[in-house]
């Protein structure tokens, strides 16, 4: 069976079809694909099935499995005919007996292909990748039988993977009007209602960049340098005192306010002056984590008022996206960088967890800044930071001159995996603070990360 007689085939038993379709997002569409009945019809299912197994002959991979539920027999099919083992993954989670969500045999580090019947948004794709990727699968291909998306594969290599599709939504339009099997009219009005779909979506990524970004972004260029200076200390002497010899080598500085055993009414004055002087910017590390109304207090009043002279601060989104206008909502010139990741070990932040940080952020893109985010190599950021909704900045703690970690769960990787990765800005504390002299310590900080920065500049775009 070639893919135009497939094609046919699906016109025939109903999988394609025309009309007015209310989509899971809620948008209309002149259109729907439901290939389920296929595996009443073997011989559909062994023409689609060869057409796969010629489609995936020179990829990479060790095991193979399908998205329920359609694409499970489909998957089977293929891996029967590759000699390939096969897996899957339960729809729902199991909560008892061996507590395993992956069935099947497969080895830490196995490539997983993962084959399914469409592709419209991904984010089904996204969530499979992650469960296994949690399970300790790597997954970088993902091949479908319709791409019926506006732009699927893009948004796919966007977050790090590669789609390949066997029939896209214009082979079938084209085959369908040549056979008389759909009216020029209702043709043209498919490929509008998808062009109107990524026009809107284009717009709409036009708005994620937020003047926060865009004022640190500048900063960095300005300064030549994207080092945050973490200036944990406890006296506001020891505070004034390095800030006074550092400002001038740092993008910014990051506090923890409430460390300091001495605060008053004097600090912000200070560090007001001191920013406007050395020509840095202020990041209060508070990392807000409570329900709207409660930030907001936290944020706005106090004894700190944190509001009023921090730029930035950290945003836990565990308690859901309505801490950003709790936050920022009604204030000129603030941001938050997102926790999307952290640096120490057995944080409970998972692949889930980030994921939702970068769902949230795209729906609020004008509160969000950038992330703050950590990996365990260069590869690792790369794909973290590929998954980005838009132009945040990528914030990095844990950061020293070699890698290694603290005795209180802290783990650094160096300077230049940390920008190589896609760091935009390091933070960095106890690499300058406990160091001889302190001075010296984050030139040197400064310079091996505006290096780094400029290298990755110049030979990507990331
Ligand atoms: O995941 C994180 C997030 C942050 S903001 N891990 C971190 O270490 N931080 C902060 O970065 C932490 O609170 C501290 O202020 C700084 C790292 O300090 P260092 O002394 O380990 O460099």
């Amino acid at each position: 069976m070639n893919r135009d007689q497939f094609i046919l085939e699906l016109e025939k038993i109903g999988a394609i079809k025309f009309g007015n379709f209310t989509l899971k997002s809620g948008i209309i569409s002149p259109f729907y694909f439901d290939l389920r009945d296929m595996i009443s019809f073997p011989g559909m299912l062994e023409g689609v099935a060869e057409l796969i197994k010629d489609k995936i002959k020179d990829m990479d991979f060790d095991v193979i499995t399908g998205i329920p539920y359609t694409a499970l027999p489909i998957a089977t099919l293929v891996a029967v005919k590759l000699n390939k083992p096969f897996v899957y993954r339960r729809k729902e989670e199991k909560a008892y007996g061996t507590g395993k969500n992956i069935v099947g045999k497969f080895q830490q580090g196995d490539k997983c292909l993962v084959i399914d019947d469409l592709i419209t948004t991904g984010s089904s794709k996204i969530e499979t990748a992650e469960a296994y990727e949690q399970e300790g699968m790597k997954i970088e291909d993902f091949v479908v039988i319709i791409d019926r998306s506006d732009n699927g594969a893009a948004e796919m290599k966007h977050r790090g993977y590669n789609l390949h599709s066997l029939i896209d939504l214009e082979e079938i339009l084209l085959l369908l009007k040549k056979n008389k099997l759909i009216s020029a009219v209702k043709a043209k009005e498919v490929k509008d209602f998808t062009n109107s779909l990524k026009n809107y979506k284009e717009n709409k990524r036009e708005l994620v960049e937020n003047p926060l970004t865009r004022k640190l972004l500048n900063r960095i260029r300005q300064k030549r340098s994207n080092l945050i200076l973490s200036l944990d200390v406890t006296t506001q002497s020891e505070f004034f005192e390095i800030l006074d010899k550092v400002g001038n080598e740092i993008v910014m500085v990051k506090t923890h306010v409430d460390m300091l055993d001495d605060y008053d009414d004097n600090f912000a004055p200070r560090l007001l002056d001191y920013a406007a002087r050395q020509n840095f910017l202020i990041f209060e590390d508070r990392k807000f984590a409570d329900i709207g109304n409660t930030v907001r207090h936290q944020y706005r009043n106090g004894i700190y008022h944190i509001a009023d002279w921090a730029e930035y601060v950290t945003v836990h989104l565990v308690a859901g996206e309505f801490i950003l206008p709790g936050l920022f909502e009604g204030l000129e010139g603030r941001g938050g960088f997102v926790l999307a990741r952290m640096s120490s070990k057995g944080n409970l932040l998972n692949e889930t967890y980030t994921r939702k940080c970068f769902e949230a952020a795209r729906k609020n893109p004008q509160w969000v800044a950038g992330f703050i985010g950590h990996g365990s190599s260069v590869e690792d950021i790369k794909r973290f930071k590929a998954k980005f909704p838009g132009k945040e900045l990528l914030l990095m703690p844990g950061v020293k001159k070699e890698k290694g970690s603290d005795a209180m769960g802290q783990q650094y990787i160096t300077i230049e995996d940390a920008v190589k990765g896609g760091a935009d800005c390091i933070i960095v504390g106890r690499g300058i603070l406990q160091a001889p002299d302190p001075v010296t310590e984050a030139r040197l900080y400064r310079e091996r990360g505006w290096k780094a920065y400029n290298e990755r500049i110049s030979s990507s775009t990331i």
